[in-house]
């Protein structure tokens, strides 16, 4: 755990270990240049603790990058709670409330929201404790709700965007997209490409989650173990992170990839694998920025849902224009082109 941190290019880490629970939480503040760190947060068993703290680190990088990327004026954060298998319901809404003080007592250093493992509803429960630092509660307590119907048309906007340049039409009509991972975002995604007249595959780890699209509509479903490998034209990974690697990069059968994870690259190098062998990249904190914009821009800016689509969605197109013709004017990867995009901002603060 040591080695982690002192490798980190971070501010700070807040610890705590919950007691009562058994569970731990970190909360990594990677930035604060543009503004108070923000960032969802996990909730999860880890098998190791030290998988916890480098989830929060690096997770809490990606949203440095996303937040300046965006042109919001916050910084990099995010939130890990590692809790036992055994947590039942009433221990787990006590340790939010414990979270939420938590994080109240930090005094808006950071901001939290839904994340993976946790809901708006959780939102709501974190916030009788750690109000006014909590996004993405429930419509009904007047947040803005569940933020993963926003980076779902962030990331199809991103899929078109990358159809434009690769096959010359933003017009997914008969287009193969392979969806990794069915959740809250995959789900969303899923259904909004049903309406491009793509042709969609879907793969999950948890085979009841891409039943009800097999069973409802007939998709594919791809076994976890062979998705690399699938021919298709658009690779969308919206599960865990780091897939993208020496590993599974060889394999690829598409000609690009755009999707909602977090950290997809397993590292920076990564992405001139990638480029070597012709596969176009949309930088996953571009891609996947649409739920944390809408949260901040309906929470903090009044913006509407529609203004929030829109701006959502013009964002996205134009910053993945600016990398496109970045990486074609000098040759850096797509990945380096969306973090000079991003470090213009923060060396602008
Ligand atoms: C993400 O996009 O990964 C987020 O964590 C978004 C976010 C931002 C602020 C509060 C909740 C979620």
């Amino acid at each position: 755990m040591e080695s982690l941190i002192k490798q980190w290019d971070g501010e700070s880490v807040i610890i705590r270990y919950d007691r009562v629970a058994d569970a731990w939480i970190f909360i990594a503040i990677h930035s604060t240049a543009l503004g108070p760190s923000a960032g969802g947060t996990r909730m999860k068993p880890y098998p190791h603790l030290k998988e916890a703290l480098e989830d929060a680190l690096r997770l809490s990088g990606g949203m440095t990058l996303k937040w300046a990327a965006a042109g919001n004026d916050y910084g990099g954060g995010k939130g890990v709670i590692a809790v036992p298998d055994s947590l039942d319901s009433q221990g787990r809404s006590d340790l939010l409330r414990r979270y939420g003080t938590f994080v109240h007592q930090y005094n808006g250093i950071f901001f939290t929201g839904p994340d993976y493992g946790t809901s708006s509803e959780d939102m709501d429960i974190i916030a009788e404790t750690g109000d006014p630092y909590i996004f993405g509660r429930t419509k009904a307590a007047g947040g803005s709700g569940n933020p993963g119907p926003y980076t779902a048309l962030g990331v199809l906007t991103s899929i078109q965007v990358v159809a434009e340049q690769v096959f010359g039409t933003s017009n997914l009509e008969g287009k193969k997209v392979l969806v990794q991972g069915v959740g809250s975002v995959g789900r969303g995604l899923t259904t909004l490409l049903r309406d491009t007249g793509a042709e969609i595959l879907i793969s999950d780890v948890n085979p009841s989650s891409t039943q009800y699209f097999s069973d409802e509509f007939g998709l594919e479903s791809i076994p976890p173990d062979e998705v690399y490998d699938r021919p298709c034209d658009i690779f969308a990974p919206c599960a865990v992170g780091a897939i993208l690697n020496k590993e599974t990069i060889p394999r690829l059968r598409c000609r690009a990839v755009a999707g909602a994870a977090n950290n997809q690259l397993g590292t920076p190098g990564d992405a001139d694998l990638l480029r070597e062998r012709d596969i176009l990249y949309a930088p996953d904190f571009i891609a996947n920025c649409g739920g944390a914009m809408a949260i901040i821009g309906m929470e903090v800016q009044g913006w509407s849902h529609k203004e929030a689509e829109e701006k959502l969605v013009h964002a996205i197109k134009s910053n993945l224009s600016k990398v496109f013709q970045m990486t074609k004017a000098d040759g850096c990867s797509t990945d380096e082109a969306g973090k000079r995009i991003a470090d213009r901002r923060l060396s602008s603060a």
